[in-house]
């Protein structure tokens, strides 16, 4: 029996790096020589609407040509075995983690498979491409839809709800993320002020490596394996 009841773990870019997923960091934070930061604010959105849905339209249709990997695969085996409790939060916003068998994912930061419209707030699964034609299911309004991401300057989603878990949790992991962002890279000192032991799983140290306990540099795909296989044992 692990030693552990609860445990949380967040992921980012670099747990999906390996099925193919560009993260921000190899891209330079750069997409079409536009800062991340520009395209994926409601300021970037505002100003020119069909830049933004042509970077998740691209983002979007991409999903189908990328597997879930090893990392993905081996974090849905301890959620299904565990016999304490998981709470798995990720910045990304693909599907990988459902798709590799992961229940319950809190995506803090959205998801590029969901959409809502701004002018009735309907909220609906969108595969296909958005544009400012798009209009929205429920209330019609042409240009209503956008993609349901959270953007600088926007509140994640669920955030009182991964507060809960990170302060009664035992154990908090970060998994494939440069710790550039907040707040997702401030949980490792709230899990730690409440007594938490921390780990970083990356392939490099992160921007936040000094606050975790424990820090292991390698591939999410030989590291999470790796981990979830002491836990369980
Ligand atoms: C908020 C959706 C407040 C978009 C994303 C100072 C100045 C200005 C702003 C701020 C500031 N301090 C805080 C802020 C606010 C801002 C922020 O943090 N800015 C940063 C740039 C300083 N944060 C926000 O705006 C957040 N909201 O604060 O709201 C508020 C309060 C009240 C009321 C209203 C609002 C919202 C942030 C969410 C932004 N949206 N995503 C999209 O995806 O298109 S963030 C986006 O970038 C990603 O989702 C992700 O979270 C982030 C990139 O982080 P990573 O996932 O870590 O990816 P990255 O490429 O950086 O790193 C990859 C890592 O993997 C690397 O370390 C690499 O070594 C590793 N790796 C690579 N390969 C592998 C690997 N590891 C293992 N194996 C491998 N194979």
């Amino acid at each position: 029996m692990s030693k552990f009841e609860q445990i949380v773990i967040l992921t980012g870019a670099g747990i999906s790096a390996e099925s193919g997923i560009q993260t921000f960091r190899d891209a330079g934070g750069l997409w079409e020589d536009h800062p991340v930061e520009q395209v994926a604010t409601p300021e970037g959105f505002a100003a020119d609407p069909a830049l933004v849905h042509r970077f998740y339209n691209l983002r979007r249709a991409a999903l189908s040509t990328v597997a879930p990997n090893a990392a993905h695969k081996a974090l849905a085996d301890l959620q299904a075995r565990f016999a304490g409790e998981v709470t798995l939060v990720t910045q990304n916003v693909d599907d990988l983690h459902e798709r590799g068998g992961s229940k319950n994912v809190i995506h803090m930061h959205g998801e590029l498979l969901s959409t809502f419209c701004t002018a009735c707030n309907h909220r609906w699964r969108q595969e296909t491409d958005l544009t400012v034609e798009t209009q929205c299911l429920a209330c019609q309004t042409q240009g209503g839809p956008r993609p349901d991401i959270v953007w600088f300057g926007e509140m994640p989603y669920d955030m009182d709800r991964i507060e809960r878990a990170l302060k009664r949790c035992d154990l908090f992991v970060s998994i494939g993320t440069s710790g550039a962002v907040y707040p997702a890279a401030g949980f490792v000192q709230l899990a730690h002020v409440h007594g938490a032991q921390t780990l970083e799983l990356n392939l490099e140290p992160s921007q936040g490596s000094a606050f975790f306990g424990e820090t292991r540099q390698g591939p999410a795909t030989q590291l999470v394996p790796e981990w979830v296989h002491s836990i369980l044992a």
